[in-house]
């Protein structure tokens, strides 16, 4: 048995030596290496070409190196019965959370306004808002939502967070399914897309949502491009509904520079790298599901292929 690593960056080399000293009996190829096809049993990934994940006749696992796996899904060419696992790990949720803090905080204290201004030479006093006065509603309260909600509201934060079963979080209002959507967006001043990708969620950023936010709200995807309708938010920004957003995924990585999110004063960007999983953090679940499998033991942390996430 043995595990081969495809992705298109330039992380392989890393991936590889950090399951090596994980566990350095462990068989590891990066799929640009000649390698045994007929003994690979995982298969660890990150945005793999299409097409790369059906020579493996023996492949029992795709480990998705991220939380996400909407790309594997979008994969026509993927062996549709071999299960998927994804991340699920305390530091990719509380990197997650910082990044949401410091958007939230940037936000209400104008910095990235007063940036442009000091640029341009301008001495110019805003009014700035109090972490009391403002309710952040977060879409989605998986692991990496109900964290950052839990987080929000130690701060002061009101938080409110919508889900697809109901929850029970904490100091946290909650929401769930379509019907509550309307009432948790009329009083959701800063909103935070942290869903995964599926078909029920693919443009659900879209102009009836956005506009069902109060005036002069915020809104931050750190979930996927695919969320955004890109059209309808720069819409609502420009005719003054939404007083800006804050983004760290597109629906192009990298964003073409010809996109007008780019030169938008009212939009800042990141580029995907909000949380990004730490191979010392990540690696003994990786190893601990190949143990497993070696076993014919039950995986952890699996994809229900049903619902896509
Ligand atoms: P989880 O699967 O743990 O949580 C997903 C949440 O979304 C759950 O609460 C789920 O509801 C809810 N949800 C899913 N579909 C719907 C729907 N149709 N309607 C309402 N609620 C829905 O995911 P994670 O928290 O681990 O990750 C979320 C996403 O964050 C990832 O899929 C990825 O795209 C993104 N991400 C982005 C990163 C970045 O750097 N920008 C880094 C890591 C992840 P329920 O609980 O009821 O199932
Ligand atoms: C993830 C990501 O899904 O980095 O883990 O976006």
């Amino acid at each position: 048995m043995a595990i081969v690593i495809i992705r298109q960056d330039h992380k392989i080399e890393l991936w590889k030596k950090a399951l090596l000293k994980a566990d350095s009996s462990l068989e590891v190829y990066s799929f640009l290496e000649e390698h045994p096809k007929d003994e690979i049993s995982m298969a660890i990934t990150w945005k793999h070409p299409s097409g790369s994940l059906n020579k493996y006749p023996n492949l029992k696992c795709i480990a998705s190196a991220g939380a996400g796996v909407d790309y594997l899904f979008e994969d026509a060419t993927r062996p549709k019965d071999i299960p998927i696992t994804r991340i699920v790990d305390p530091f990719l949720a509380s990197d997650m959370s910082e990044h949401v803090l410091a958007v939230i905080l940037a936000h209400l204290k104008n910095l990235n306004a007063y940036k442009t201004k000091q640029i341009a030479n301008v001495w110019e006093p805003m009014e700035y808002l109090r972490i009391k006065d403002v309710t952040v509603g977060i879409l989605g309260l998986g692991e990496l939502g109900a964290l950052t909600g839990t987080d929000l509201t130690r701060y002061g934060f009101k938080v409110q967070g919508w889900s697809r079963s109901a929850k029970n979080i904490e100091n946290v209002t909650t929401f769930s399914g379509p019907d509550s959507l309307s009432k948790f967006l009329e009083s959701t001043d800063v909103l935070v897309c942290l869903l995964p990708l599926t078909p029920a969620t693919e443009g659900i950023l879209n102009k009836k949502l956005l506009s069902q936010l109060p005036k002069n709200a915020f809104v931050i995807n750190v979930a996927r491009g695919g969320h955004m309708v890109d059209e309808d938010l720069l819409a609502l920004i420009d005719n003054g509904h939404l007083s800006g957003a804050c983004l760290d995924v597109y629906h192009t990585e990298p964003l073409p520079t010809s996109h007008p999110f780019w030169n938008h004063n009212k939009i800042h960007m990141t580029p995907h790298y909000a949380s990004v999983s730490d191979t010392n953090s990540v690696i003994p679940q990786l190893v601990e599901n190949y143990k497993r499998l070696q076993s014919g033991e039950e995986l952890q942390n699996k994809v229900d292929m049903n619902k896509g996430y």
